[in-house]
């Protein structure tokens, strides 16, 4: 069985581009592979400064994870645990660092695009992804599931394995990544990639009134109902096949729809409350999930335990050889 790790940062509420990009993979993979998911909450000090904003999005990441699907009780292989509960990996982020040319997280693109959003410059964000190779190298995985936009970081972080393996001798497997087949990054109502902080985002968990309200927000150019229009080119569209898949007759319905002209062609608010019946109809089992995981915190307390205990098992040996091996 191989052995996958992958993780978000509880830096806001999940939206519907981590569960596309990211979380759903997770979900359908868990059946026939042993799961590392991790919520990485070292990261999101990057961008979070409230320990209690950052107490209840690490614990709601948690609680989303098992809405969304993940299953430890249905898939013992599967594992869910905190990034704080294996800190040895800021240990082995500082051996990456040592290793790590400068040259190469001033490449790194999430570092300028965040900049470019507002984040503050700090030398946290700036080598992220190191740290960010750790939690993948900690627990010696054989593929890591990634959105589009994270693809770089998995290259940084084959890179130092490789080159952390040259140095030293064999310490670290090289893991392989894996993007979901029609992989999207989906944007948000602005239009700009969909993100927890950016105030772009659409939470799949939101009451029904205020979903509504806000995909009704999306925004969209002027051209009139009885025009046809270019579906590819339309944040609404790509939301929705990003969630319902590119082939999906439920896409390639509406893409027609975008199309049509004159007496049948379509306004951007019957796009919008087909996108809005989509959301409902897709998280309705997520939905009713959630609410009975906030009734049992001590289910999720116990996914926790067992989860840190699992990734702490495979932590420390890789830890220990890699510390052997740089003569620590
Ligand atoms: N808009 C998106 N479309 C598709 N996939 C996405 N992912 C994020 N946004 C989209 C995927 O979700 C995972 C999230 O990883 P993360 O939480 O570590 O960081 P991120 O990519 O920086 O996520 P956000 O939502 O944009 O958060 P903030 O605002 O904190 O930066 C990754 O697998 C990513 O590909």
């Amino acid at each position: 069985m191989k052995r996958v790790l992958s993780g978000l940062q509880p830096s806001g509420q999940l939206h519907i581009g981590n569960y596309a990009g990211a979380i759903r993979q997770f979900v359908d993979m868990q059946a026939d592979h042993e799961m590392f998911v991790f919520v990485a909450s070292y990261h999101a000090l990057t961008s979070t400064r409230d320990p209690d904003v950052l107490r209840a999005n690490t614990r709601q990441v948690v609680i989303d994870y098992l809405a969304f699907g993940l299953d430890p009780s249905a898939h013992p292989n599967t594992h869910i645990y905190l990034q704080q509960d294996v800190p040895q990996v800021t240990e082995l982020a500082w051996l990456l660092s040592c290793i790590c040319p400068k040259s190469q997280m001033d490449k790194a693109t999430t570092y300028k695009d965040k900049i470019a959003r507002g984040l503050s410059a700090s030398v946290g964000l700036y080598t992220y992804p190191i740290l960010q190779a750790a939690d993948i190298l900690s627990v010696n995985p054989d593929l890591v599931p990634v959105g589009k936009d994270q693809v770089q970081h998995i290259e940084i972080t084959r890179d130092l394995a490789q080159k952390f393996n040259h140095a030293y001798g064999d310490v670290f497997k090289i893991p392989a990544y894996k993007l979901q087949d029609d992989a999207e990054v989906l944007p948000g109502i602005d239009g700009q990639k969909m993100s927890k902080s950016y105030g772009n985002d659409i939470d799949p968990f939101m009451d029904e009134k205020p979903l509504r309200k806000r995909i009704m927000k999306i925004k969209t150019d002027s051209t009139p109902v009885e025009d046809p229009k270019d579906p590819d080119n339309c944040t609404v569209f790509q939301i929705f096949r990003g969630l319902a898949g590119r082939n999906d007759p439920r896409t390639l319905d509406l893409a027609n729809r975008y199309r049509a002209s004159g007496s049948q062609g379509m306004g951007y608010g019957n796009a919008k409350q087909a996108l809005y019946e989509l959301i409902l109809d897709h998280f309705a089992d997520a939905r009713k999930r959630r609410t009975e995981l906030i009734n049992d915190p001590g289910y999720v307390d116990k996914v926790l335990k067992d989860g840190a205990a699992a990734a702490q098992e495979k932590v420390a040996d890789v830890i220990t050889r890699a510390r052997q091996a740089v003569g620590l």
